[in-house]
């Protein structure tokens, strides 16, 4: 891929998803054309393209969970499916003429920062010479396979959850799910109707946040499209709820968590008439300690007289089906396994050398970490999007990529204006931000012992443990003084 020599600064952005299609739709208005993005698949689309499963949906209002610059006044829901955000997603890259810097197919490899430029190799031999790289690799990503022995003698279809077969028959098969994070609940309730049986293996009893889901009128999507700030007045009040519930996650026992454990509570009351049935599915610790399922209709589905849910720990699997440690084989056609993902990948598994030829695998070796989930010491001009550490529950994860590039920007412009050459976060600045971090994650609701992916290798979460309105403020304005800027 040749480098233009404009005088200007070339840039790579690594991912197609909704990070990616961000920071080319913001580097083009910044008029900073000199850039491809890379993307390992086909299409475009990151989550959304790789997520199909029946149910896939946002728990985040659609009018939140998309970019504040491409308001959409034609959601069909208020939590819209999942392949209408994929298509929203595309719309947008065709629009803003993103598509014709994508090299699709194109994996990248390895990045390494030499003689004051990053070097790219791609899976396909391609060689590229950036200043900058912009790694919009996601963080759901990495499908996490059980430990469960046996896995491959099943002899029934099987699958993760974001790998879904659509050639395989669910109507009238034997169905087994295992998990119960936010996936396993959309596709239990999605299927259940379909399947002569369904099997939900819980390992782990959830917390279900009610919820609506009406769809949007013609005559409001015509307001919407006549009045965008009745969009904004939508997007709004979303945020408003989301701030509060980041106010309240942040410390353990606030008003705000009460009071979500006891719409949580109300709502398992309420809605699972068999007592025996209700108990099994009461989790025993807090409420948003793992990341909050929002459900309009989990427990209906999971009453279904042809739905079971099998609490009995799995014993292992066999060709036939599952077996679980009371001894008994739940026979199966399909088994789907909504078992979540390696959060802590990152940009791995590309190989990416730093300064002086340091290793991010070597320097991430006990966990990643990167000051504002943005920047690593020693890796100059490298940025992430949605990086380690960063807010991930239950928030929109478009406004996050949004605040952060915001802020990318800013490190960009001093390298455009020829005021420096090399812009990398401090030793100094990432340690004290990180000891601040762990100490202000133990307050939090995330901390207050369960299992979850928020966890890191030490049971600390690895998410942002400050208000949202925080998280903001400093995304609007680099401290420098954080900086190794070389010139
Ligand atoms: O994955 P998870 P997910 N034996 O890691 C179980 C986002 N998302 O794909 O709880 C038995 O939450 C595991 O059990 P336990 C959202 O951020 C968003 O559902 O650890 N069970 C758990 O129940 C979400 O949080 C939307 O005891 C095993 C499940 O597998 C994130 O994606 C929709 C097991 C994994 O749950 C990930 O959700 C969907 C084993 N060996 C997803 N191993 C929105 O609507 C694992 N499990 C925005």
């Amino acid at each position: 891929m040749p480098s233009a020599s404009t005088g200007d600064l070339r840039f790579a952005v690594i991912g197609a998803g909704m990070a990616g299609i961000l920071s080319a739709v913001k580097l083009k208005e910044a008029g900073l054309n000199d850039f491809t993005v890379y993307e390992k698949a086909g299409r475009l689309g990151g989550t959304w393209r790789e997520n199909t499963y029946p149910g896939l949906s946002c728990d985040v209002p659609s009018h939140l969970y998309c970019y504040s610059f491409a308001l959409n006044p034609d959601w069909s829901h208020l939590y819209s499916p999942g392949d209408e955000i994929e298509a929203y997603f595309e719309g947008v890259a065709e629009d803003r003429g993103v598509l014709r810097h994508v090299r699709f197919g194109d994996e990248v490899v390895s990045c390494a920062f030499i003689d004051g430029r990053w070097h790219l190799t791609t899976d396909q031999g391609v060689h590229d010479e950036v200043d900058v790289v912009i790694a919009a690799t996601g963080v759901l990503h990495h499908p996490k396979y059980p430990d469960i022995k046996g896995l491959d003698s099943f002899e029934g279809a099987m699958f993760h959850s974001a790998r879904w077969d659509h050639d395989v028959a669910i109507d009238g098969a034997r169905v087994g799910v295992i998990g119960t994070g936010s996936t396993a609940m959309q596709i239990v309730a999605a299927i259940v109707d379909r399947t002569e049986k369904l099997s939900l293996f819980q390992r782990t009893a959830q917390w279900v946040m009610p919820a609506v889901n009406p769809a949007y009128t013609p005559e409001e999507r015509a307001g919407f499209r006549q009045d965008r700030r009745l969009i904004e007045g939508v997007r709004d009040s979303v945020a408003q709820l989301f701030d509060h519930f980041s106010d309240g996650i942040i410390n353990a026992g606030s008003p705000e968590m009460e009071m979500i454990e006891t719409f949580c509570l109300d709502n398992l009351e309420n809605s699972v008439t068999d007592p025996e049935l209700r108990e099994r599915l009461r989790p025993d610790y807090r409420a948003a300690c793992k990341r909050l399922v929002v459900s309009t209709n989990f427990y209906e589905a999971i009453q279904k007289p042809n739905a079971e849910l099998v609490t009995d720990p799995i014993e292992a699997l066999e060709p036939g089906g599952v077996r679980t440690v009371d001894g008994r084989l739940h026979e199966l056609d399909v088994l789907v396994l909504a078992t979540g993902f390696k959060v802590d990948a990152f940009v791995r598994p590309m190989a990416v050398t730093g300064r002086h030829g340091a290793d991010l695998g070597q320097v991430w070796a006990d966990r990643p970490g990167a000051y504002l989930s943005i920047s690593v010491p020693d890796f100059p001009n490298f940025f992430m999007l949605n990086g380690p550490n960063g807010p991930v529950g239950n928030f929109s994860l478009v406004e996050v990529a949004e605040l952060q590039f915001g802020y990318i920007m800013q490190l960009v412009e001093r390298l455009r204006a020829g005021e420096s050459r090399e812009i990398s976060a401090t030793q100094d600045a990432m340690e004290r931000l990180e000891v601040a971090r762990v100490e202000a994650a133990k307050n939090t609701i995330w901390s207050t012992g369960c299992r979850s992916w928020y966890l890191d290798d030490r049971g600390i979460p690895a998410v942002w443990p400050w208000p949202f309105s925080q998280f903001r403020r400093e995304m609007a304005a680099p401290k420098w003084e954080a900086f190794d800027v070389r010139t």
